[in-house]
C-alpha cells in the first residue's frame, strides 16, 4: 500500500473549550449554511435576517484523505434552537461508507443521532468522558440541548469523506425538540 509519510506529531487539545493548537482548517457554520435542514423553515429564515447566527465550528488538522491517515477535530456546538429544535450539525454518511469514527464527548450536554439506509435509527447521550463508536455505514448527527457549547473530539479513517447529498434528499430519521420538561426526540 502507498500512503502519504508524515512525520510524528502531538497536538494540544483543551479538555474543555476543545481549542486545538494547532489546527490547519475551521470550519464555520452559519444558519444559512443549514437551510433544509430544520423543520421550521419560517423560523430559520427569521434567524438568518436577524444576524446569521454560526451554529458551530470544526477545527481540525488536516492529513492527507487516504487510506491509513487518521483524521482528528474538534467541533463546537453552540447552544440554540430553531423553533423548537435544537442546534445540531448537518450531518452525513461517510462516502466510503465502509468507514467507522469515534467520538469523544469534552464538555456540554447533546445526542449523537444515528441512522442506516436502510432506516434503522439510534440515539446515544453525548457528554463529557462520553466515547460513542459511529459503525461503517451509520450517518450521524449531533445535537446540543444544552446551555452552553456541546464539545466533542472526533476521529476518523482518512478516506472517509463526507456525503452530505444523501441527508439532504432524505432527511434524518428523528430530530430533537425543546419540550416542557426538557429535550424530546422525535
Ligand atoms: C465531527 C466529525 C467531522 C464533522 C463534524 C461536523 O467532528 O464527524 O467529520 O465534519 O463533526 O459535522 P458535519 O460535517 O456533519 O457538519
Ligand atoms: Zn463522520
Amino acid at each position: 500500500m502507498k500512503v502519504t509519510a508524515v512525520d510524528p506529531f502531538a497536538l494540544a487539545l483543551d479538555l474543555r473549550s476543545g481549542a486545538l493548537q494547532p489546527y490547519t482548517s475551521r470550519t464555520q457554520r452559519h444558519l444559512s449554511d443549514m437551510r433544509g435542514a430544520f423543520r421550521d423553515g419560517a423560523a430559520l429564515e427569521d434567524l438568518v435576517r436577524g444576524g446569521d447566527p454560526l451554529v458551530y465550528e470544526v477545527l481540525q488538522y488536516d492529513l492527507p484523505e487516504e487510506t491509513g491517515q487518521l483524521i482528528c477535530c474538534t467541533t463546537v456546538l453552540y447552544p440554540g434552537t430553531v423553533g423548537a429544535e435544537y442546534y445540531m450539525t448537518k450531518g452525513h454518511y461517510h462516502l466510503v461508507r465502509e468507514t467507522a469514527e469515534i467520538y469523544l464527548g469534552l464538555s456540554g450536554q447533546g445526542y449523537l443521532l444515528l441512522m442506516t439506509e436502510d432506516g434503522r435509527s439510534w440515539a446515544e447521550p453525548l457528554g463529557p468522558g462520553t466515547v460513542a463508536y459511529v459503525p461503517p455505514a451509520w450517518a450521524h448527527r449531533s445535537v446540543n440541548v444544552g446551555e452552553e457549547p456541546l464539545v466533542f473530539f472526533a476521529v476518523y479513517p482518512g478516506q472517509a469523506g463526507h456525503d452530505y447529498g444523501t441527508i439532504e434528499r432524505t432527511g434524518f430519521a428523528q430530530r430533537v425538540l425543546r419540550g416542557p420538561q426538557g429535550p424530546v426526540l422525535a
